[in-house]
């Protein structure tokens, strides 16, 4: 049967997200915005909330939520700042690698950690020239014995200045191309490991993405997840998954600029009347709220068929692309109702805006996630 209402304990979790962000998040997001500092104290209050380890089975301490429970977190996250959210919800994002492929030892050790103190990992697919297309991966793993011998350069890895250890994607096989490629787990202290210079961001500045370098850097054989040759269906299937967490994010930051517009048009007087009775203003109101309702509901089907284990690599696509772009979409026009108030720093749409651009980009780019739905449904899913 198809019920779209969300339980009473689907509503609790809600409501102590928002909370959270009112309290945690909005408070202090102009600050980490402007600083683009690490905010220890707001991700201290996240791991309390079990929101940092939001998905380390609760057999290793986390707090076991499901996917359609981490996507009504990551709303609420993201409408109380799009930076702080991101560096939460890739926490999630490092971890399923080791949830798809790791051996039940790999999971406790690696996730176990995470749920021990406030802790990141990191995800590592992007190089400088393997981005979309992800297969062409240079990053060279060579076995020597019971060592991994890695060489090469990882770059928009995000939490990687601050993450404890990295599902790292390399080759093992560069003759075999994407079907060469492996997911290795690599710890901060690895020797040879270099992290390298934060990205300056026009938004989300209050996430952190990385450079790594790799110099003969050694890692364990045992730090493999699943077999070699594994890494690129490792990695596209945990970003299937995780997709849904990046348009839950689309759906807050979209929020929280249409509530700043609806509220501003019916308060600001113009020509003797509330702005929101001109057609021209109540209608882009009126398209805010609809495409904001349309991406909820993409979002909660796409994590909703992960944990019923269904493949989503369709729907997970279209949520993603439709509620980052609304996002941005709806932060635009939010500026646009606001005005000069509106580019002005005094109100937090023009944060909303340039948040919501990273959203389109990554986790797969929208024109990436047009291609996978484009592949999905010539083959008739
Ligand atoms: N689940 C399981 N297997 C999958 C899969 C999925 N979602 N997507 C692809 N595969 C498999 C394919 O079945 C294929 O297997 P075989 O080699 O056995 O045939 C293999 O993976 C290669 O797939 P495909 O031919 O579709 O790969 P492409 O090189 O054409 O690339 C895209 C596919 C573009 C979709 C992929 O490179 C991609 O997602 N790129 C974006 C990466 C990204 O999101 N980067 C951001 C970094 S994270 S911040």
């Amino acid at each position: 049967m198809l019920d779209f209402s969300l339980s009473k304990e689907q509503l609790d979790i809600k409501e102590r997200a928002h909370e959270f962000a009112v309290k945690f998040m909005r408070p202090v997001a102009r600050k980490y915005d402007e600083t683009g500092e690490w905010a220890v104290d707001v991700y201290k209050a996240a791991f309390d909330f079990g929101y940092l380890q939001a998905l380390v089975p609760a057999e290793f301490g986390g707090a076991g939520k499901t996917q359609v429970e981490e996507a009504i977190v990551c709303e609420e996250l993201a409408w109380g700042c799009g930076g702080l959210y991101t560096s939460i919800m890739a926490n999630g994002l490092a971890m399923t690698p080791v949830l798809i492929a790791g051996s039940p030892e790999q999971k406790k050790k690696w996730l176990g950690m995470l749920a021990e103190e406030p802790r990141f990992a990191a995800f590592s697919l992007s190089e400088p020239n393997a981005g979309s297309d992800a297969g062409s991966m240079s990053c060279r793993a060579e076995k020597r014995g019971d060592k991994y011998i890695l060489n090469g350069t990882k770059c928009y890895c995000t939490n990687g200045g601050y993450a404890e250890w990295y599902a790292l994607f390399c080759s093992t096989d560069p003759n075999k191309g994407a079907r060469g490629t492996s997911c290795i787990v690599v710890p901060r202290n690895t020797p040879g490991l270099v992290v390298g210079r934060s990205l300056d961001k026009m938004g989300q500045r209050a996430s952190n993405q990385v450079e790594l370098y790799l110099n003969d850097a050694e890692v364990p054989v045992e730090n493999l997840l699943g077999k070699e040759g594994m890494g690129f269906i490792i990695a596209m299937k945990t970003l299937d998954q995780t997709r849904a967490a990046v348009a839950a994010g689309g759906v807050g930051v979209a929020r929280a600029a249409y509530e700043i517009a609806l509220e501003y048009a019916k308060t600001r007087i113009q020509f003797g009347q509330p702005i929101f009775s001109n057609q021209a203003i109540s209608f882009m109101l009126a398209d805010m709220a609809k495409k904001i309702e349309a991406s909820r509901l993409l979002t909660y089907q796409a994590a909703w068929m992960t944990d019923n284990g269904l493949k989503n690599s369709k729907q997970s696509a279209i949520a993603k692309t439709f509620a980052t772009d609304t996002a941005m979409e709806v932060s635009t026009d939010a500026v646009q109702i606001l005005g000069g108030n509106g580019y002005s720093r005094d109100y937090l749409v023009e944060k909303c805006m340039r948040d919501a651009k990273l959203l389109q980009i990554y986790e797969g780019t929208n024109q990436i996630q047009r291609l996978v739905i484009a592949k999905e449904i010539q083959q008739g899913n």
